[in-house]
């Protein structure tokens, strides 16, 4: 029988993690290609463990997407319309207002993404966060891609600072890392040719850093990159965190091909899966948090992913678009107590937060 971690190729990268040694490009590809896939959990739950303790974070939150209308079509999306499409929609700033006040008691964080619509403008994104602070004043909202905010930028001729600064006011409080996909030109033009770039992506959260805005990043994989690929975006990420500070939390996005023009592709196996998160954690050293967002994994992968990095299950969500059009068959939303019977389950420490992972104090026990 095999020993227990003497896969000989991992060797060097295990004792640099043990080190607590900054892994390189070579390091990372050589995870990528390894399928000893207990030896890279095991790293990747060493440095959680060191990192994060017992703990695992979750957050009672509630999706909202605006609007399905998108300039930018992606093949990877199923979520997108035309805006003369007939299952096209928009929210008005009355519907959103129900949308929030349907919100359960309790919820700490409203996450707002949509698509690039041509007729929204900066004025209909700052009403839509002035009225959400006014029904929800103690909520979190994080909202708004790299990705919308550039092109709402350009499309009111104002800099990503300037709209930055305009949406703070009225109210935005973090960036999602959505639109990140992965920051390879080859890729990007396969898949998403009319999407900002990496770079830019890249620099619109650092100005949201500069700013005092903190944010989070994503990948969203097993589409047409390859492992090297994967390994160059993580490393740019690093570096930007590097200089910043300013991400939060890093979630890889698992593709699901169903609805879109990638439809001949497979879904993504367990096993990339777990890997992709095990390698995050272990690449990502200057990261805080590697978060398992359910609704696209699995509630049980996802799980399963605590023993592989993760430190964090994301929400109770409610209401969700984008992967479900794409034919995730998992729930719209999990309960707390759902949640929390996960982490438990797993013999962890479940620790609600809200965005910016403060710790919720648990109003049950004053
Ligand atoms: O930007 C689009 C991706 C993102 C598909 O920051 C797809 O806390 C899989 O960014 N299959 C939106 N993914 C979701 C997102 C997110 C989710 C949860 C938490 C956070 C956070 C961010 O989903 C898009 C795109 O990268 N996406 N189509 C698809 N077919």
């Amino acid at each position: 029988m095999k020993n227990l971690f003497s896969s000989s190729e991992l060797e060097g990268t295990r004792d640099k993690v043990l080190a607590g040694e900054r892994l390189t490009r070579e390091d990372g590809i050589k995870l990528m290609q390894n399928n000893d896939l207990l030896t890279i959990g095991y790293l990747a739950d060493y440095v959680r463990q060191k990192k994060c303790g017992d703990e695992v974070y979750y957050i009672k939150n509630r999706h909202i997407n605006h609007t399905n209308v998108c300039e930018v079509q992606c093949k990877f999306c199923a979520f997108g319309r035309k805006k003369d499409e007939d299952d096209a929609y928009t929210m008005g700033l009355e519907e959103i207002t129900k949308a929030i006040e349907k919100s359960p008691e309790g919820i700490t964080e409203l996450h707002i993404v949509g698509g690039c619509h041509q007729n929204l403008s900066l004025e209909y994104f700052e009403e839509m966060l002035t009225l959400a602070k006014d029904k929800l004043p103690k909520v979190y909202i994080q909202a708004f891609t790299a990705v919308e905010i550039a092109y709402l930028a350009d499309k009111s001729d104002l800099t990503i600072q300037e709209t930055l600064k305009r949406l703070k006011k009225a109210g935005l409080d973090s960036i999602p890392g959505g639109g990140a996909e992965v920051f390879s030109l080859r890729v990007r033009d396969e898949v998403c040719p009319d999407k900002i770039s990496g770079d830019r992506w890249l620099s619109v959260m650092k100005t949201a850093h500069e700013l005092g805005i903190r944010t989070n990043a994503t990948m969203l994989y097993g589409h047409v990159e390859t492992l090297e690929e994967r390994i160059d975006h993580l490393i740019k990420l690093r570096e930007l965190q590097d200089k910043t500070n300013g991400f939060l939390a890093f979630i890889p996005l698992p593709f699901h091909p169903d609805n879109t023009e990638l439809d001949s592709l497979s879904s993504t196996t367990g096993y990339d899966d777990l890997k992709v998160l095990a390698i995050s954690r272990l690449m990502l050293d200057n990261f805080d948090h590697i978060k398992a967002f359910w609704i696209m994994l699995g509630p049980k992968l996802a799980q399963v992913s605590l023993s592989f990095g993760v430190d964090d299950l994301d929400g109770t969500v409610i209401e969700e678009r984008i992967t479900h059009d794409a034919g995730a068959q998992t729930k719209q939303g999990l309960t707390e107590t759902e949640i929390i019977n996960m982490i438990e389950k797993a013999g962890r420490i479940p620790v609600e937060r809200d965005t910016v992972y403060n710790h919720i104090e648990d109003v049950s026990q004053e």
